[in-house]
C-alpha cells in the first residue's frame, strides 16, 4: 500500500462505496481487492486510464482508514458510523429511494431519522471533495445515495465541473412525489453541470420534474436544458452505460477459463441445454418469476431434467435489509421445493449458489451458458446482459432478456419477455432453446456487434466530453 500523492486532484469520482474491498491476509497483512458490482466494473478502467482519486467509503462502520495509491490513482476511503450505515445506506439509500426508484416493487419506507442521515453523510462526501479538488477540477458524482452533493459542491466551490450519474431508473413523476423531500432531492442534482441517466425515458421523467422547480426555465420536449434563475444551465440527457467488452472477450478466451469451463460443464454432468442466470439477490431482478417459470417447464415435462441445467448465481447483497432477507428465504424455499420435486437423484434441476465468485468463474460460466436469462422487473441497465454477449465466442446460443431493462432498448434483438407474465416467459424461454440456429446466431452476431460497438470507455468519454462542453 502507498501513500497519496500531495497534489490537490484534477479528476475526481465521487460514490458511495470504494471500487476496493479490504482483505486481511493469514499473516495479518492487509490487501485491497477490486469489489463486484455494476458501478466498480463499469468505472474502475476509466479510473486507470485517467488516474485522480476516488472517493467513497470503504466498507467498515465506526472505522477511519487512511488514504492509499491504487492500482493508478488515489483511493480516498470516507468514515461512516454504524448508525449511519443503518439509516443513510440500509435506511434512506437502499429502503427508500432504492424501491420507489424501482417502480415501488417493494413498498419504499420513510423515516425522518434516515433523512437526517443521508443529508449528513452526504455533507461530509461533499466537503472531503471540496478539500481534494484542484482549482478548475472535474468532479463525477455517482448514483442515488449522493443526490445532495452536486448542489453541496456548487456552494462551495463554485469553480468546479461537475458531473452527476444515475445508475438506476429514475421514476415518473406520480411516484416521485411520495418521497416528503422530493424538492430538496431535485435542487441537490440540478447543482451539476451535467446529469447524466441510463435511458432517454429517465431523463425524460426528471426533466418534467426539475421543469416544475422554481425559477427553473425548460428543460422542454425539444430541449434537454434547464435554466436556473442565476442564469446557470444544466444539461439532463442519457448516456447508456456498457462494459470493458474486449476485456471480458479476452478473459473468457483465455485457457484457463476454457479449462475452468469444461470442468464446470462436467461437474453439471454434461447438460445438453445450460440455462444460467447471476443477479445480485435482489428483488428487481426478477429472481422468484424466472426460478417459478423455468421450474414449471421441469414440473411440466418441457425441460427435460437429464438433458437442462438451470444454473443460478446469486451474489450476496444487502443483507441486513428487511426485504432482502425475506428474499433470500424465499428462492431457497423456492429452489427447495423445485428440486425435491425431482424423481431422480441424479443431477439437480436448479444449481443455485449465493456466493459472489472470481470474475473469470463468472466468465466461464457465461462460456458455458447456452440459454442466458436475465428477468428484472426493473432495472437501469444490466451489465450482465451484455458481458455474456461479449463472452461468447460461438453464436448458438441466446440472451432472454426483460423488457424493463435500460439495456433491452439497444438489445433490441434479444428473446424479449415480460417477467410478470409467467407464461409469455415459459413460452420465451422454450422458443429461445428450440430456435433453429440461423435465427440464434443472427440475433447473436446483431448484439454481440452493439456490445463492441458501445464500451465503457465511450460511455465515460462521451459524458465527460459532454461535461467538458
Ligand atoms: C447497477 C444498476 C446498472 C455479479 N456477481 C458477481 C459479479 N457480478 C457483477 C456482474 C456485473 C455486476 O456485478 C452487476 O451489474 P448489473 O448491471 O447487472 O446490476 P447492479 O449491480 O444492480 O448495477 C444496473 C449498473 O449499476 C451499472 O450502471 O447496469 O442497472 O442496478 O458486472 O458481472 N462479479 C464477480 N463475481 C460475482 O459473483 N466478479
Amino acid at each position: 500500500m502507498t501513500s497519496t500523492s500531495d497534489d490537490l486532484a484534477t479528476f475526481i469520482v465521487v460514490a458511495n462505496r470504494l471500487p476496493v474491498d479490504r482483505v486481511v491476509n493469514e499473516d495479518g497483512s492487509i490487501d485491497w481487492t477490486t469489489s463486484p458490482g455494476g458501478l466498480v466494473t463499469a468505472l474502475e478502467p476509466v479510473m486507470q486510464r485517467k488516474g485522480g482519486a476516488w472517493i467513497g467509503w470503504h466498507g467498515a462502520p465506526d472505522e477511519t482508514v487512511e488514504p492509499f495509491h491504487h492500482e493508478g490513482y488515489d483511493i480516498v476511503p470516507i468514515p461512516l458510523s454504524a448508525q449511519e450505515v443503518t439509516e443513510y445506506y440500509e435506511g434512506f439509500s437502499n429502503a427508500s429511494l432504492w424501491p420507489l426508484y424501482h417502480d415501488c416493487v417493494v413498498d419504499p419506507e420513510f423515516h425522518r431519522e434516515w433523512w437526517d442521515s443521508y443529508r449528513t453523510v452526504n455533507t461530509r462526501f461533499a466537503e472531503e471533495v471540496a478539500k481534494r479538488a484542484a482549482k478548475n477540477a472535474t468532479v463525477w458524482v455517482q448514483d442515488y445515495q449522493l443526490q445532495l452533493v452536486p448542489r453541496m459542491l456548487r456552494e462551495a466551490r463554485p469553480d468546479l465541473k461537475i458531473g452527476f450519474f444515475l445508475h438506476i431508473p429514475f421514476p415518473p413523476i406520480e411516484l416521485y412525489q411520495h418521497i416528503p423531500w422530493r424538492g430538496e432531492l431535485v435542487d441537490g442534482l440540478l447543482g451539476a453541470d451535467l446529469i447524466g441517466f441510463q435511458t432517454p425515458g429517465a431523463a425524460h421523467n426528471f426533466a418534467r420534474l426539475a421543469h416544475h422547480r422554481d425559477g427553473v426555465t425548460g428543460p422542454d420536449d425539444s430541449d434537454d436544458i434547464a435554466t436556473l434563475s442565476d442564469g446557470r444551465v444544466v444539461k439532463i440527457k442519457d448516456f447508456p452505460i456498457s462494459i470493458d467488452a474486449r476485456g471480458f472477450h479476452e478473459l473468457a478466451s483465455s485457457p484457463q477459463v476454457h479449462q475452468e469451463a469444461e470442468e464446470m460443464r462436467t461437474e453439471l454432468g454434461n447438460p445438453s441445454t445450460i440455462i444460467f442466470g447471476v443477479d445480485r439477490l435482489d428483488y428487481t431482478k426478477g429472481l422468484r418469476q424466472r426460478i417459478r417459470a423455468i421450474g414449471e417447464l421441469f414440473d411440466e415435462g418441457k425441460l427435460d431434467q437429464e438433458d437442462c441445467v438451470f444454473l443460478q448465481l446469486a451474489t450476496p447483497s444487502r443483507e441486513r435489509v428487511e426485504e432482502y432477507k425475506i428474499l433470500r428465504n424465499d428462492i431457497d424455499l423456492l429452489v427447495g421445493r423445485i428440486n425435491s420435486a425431482s424423481d431422480t437423484l441424479a443431477r439437480p434441476r436448479i444449481a443455485y449458489r449465493h456466493t459472489s465468485v472470481p470474475r473469470s468463474t463468472l466468465a466461464a460460466m457465461y462460456q458455458i451458458a447456452d440459454i442466458m436469462i436475465v428477468t428484472p422487473l426493473r432495472d437501469g441497465m444490466n451489465l450482465v446482459a451484455k458481458e455474456y454477449l461479449a463472452c461468447r465466442d460461438d453464436d448458438n446460443s441466446a440472451l432472454i432478456l426483460s423488457e424493463f431493462a435500460g439495456a433491452a432498448l439497444e438489445l433490441d434483438e434479444a428473446y424479449m419477455i415480460n417477467p410478470y407474465d409467467i407464461d409469455g416467459m415459459k413460452a420465451t424461454i422454450m422458443k429461445a432453446i428450440n430456435d433453429s440456429p440461423q435465427a440464434r446466431a443472427q440475433k447473436m452476431r446483431a448484439m454481440r456487434q452493439q456490445v463492441f460497438a458501445h464500451t465503457i470507455d465511450d460511455w465515460a468519454d462521451s459524458f465527460l466530453t459532454e461535461l467538458g462542453e
